[in-house]
């Protein structure tokens, strides 16, 4: 089945200039890119993305990773990747979550690092599940920032202030 998931250069990834390497892992895949953007993450978004985790001990340290406190680096990569099977084919070439688990060749086992705080900094994120990635996409992208009409969208009148060039 064609679907759509998410991945996440995490701000370790853009701070150890990793993104080169990531996307051409990635490419490996066959998966098509239709959305892709640098986000400064809001602790806003990153308690949204992780709600599920909030219960966790590890929460407060992986807020702060994703929103760049750990490496004074707030930026991520946020991709949507397209085609036959891509929640399975990236989640196998990001590797399992504990980077010490990972397979070597997998860019987590050989790129993440477990922290003395026990954190797992693992260099990517990418949805679990077609729920998930469905989810996450809303949340990190608009509609018109996807190339594909991915899921079901509406016209709305807004009426907000927006910043512009000079
Ligand atoms: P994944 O990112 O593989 O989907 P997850 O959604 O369960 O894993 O967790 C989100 C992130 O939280 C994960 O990428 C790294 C961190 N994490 C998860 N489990 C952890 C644990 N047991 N100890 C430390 N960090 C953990
Ligand atoms: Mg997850």
């Amino acid at each position: 089945m064609e679907e759509a998931t998410l991945v996440i250069v995490k701000p370790d990834g853009l701070k150890k200039s990793l993104t080169g390497d990531i996307l051409s892992r990635l490419s490996k895949a066959g998966l098509r890119i239709i959305g892709a953007k640098v986000v400064k993450v809001s602790l806003e978004l990153a308690e949204q993305h992780y709600h599920h985790l909030k219960d966790k001990l590890f929460y407060k340290e992986l807020i702060k990773y994703i929103t760049g406190q750990l490496h004074g680096e707030n930026r991520v990569l946020a991709l949507v990747y397209y085609g036959e099977s891509a929640i399975k084919k990236v989640r196998e070439i990001a590797g399992t979550t504990n980077p010490e688990e990972a397979e070597p060749t997998s860019i987590r086992g050989a790129y993440g690092r477990i922290l003395t705080s026990g954190l797992y900094e693992n260099v990517i994120h990418a949805s679990s599940n077609l729920q998930e990635a469905e989810r996450e996409i809303k949340l990190w992208f608009e509609p018109e920032e996807i190339v594909y009409p991915l899921y079901p969208a509406r016209i709305t009148e807004v009426s907000s202030k927006k910043k512009v060039w000079l």
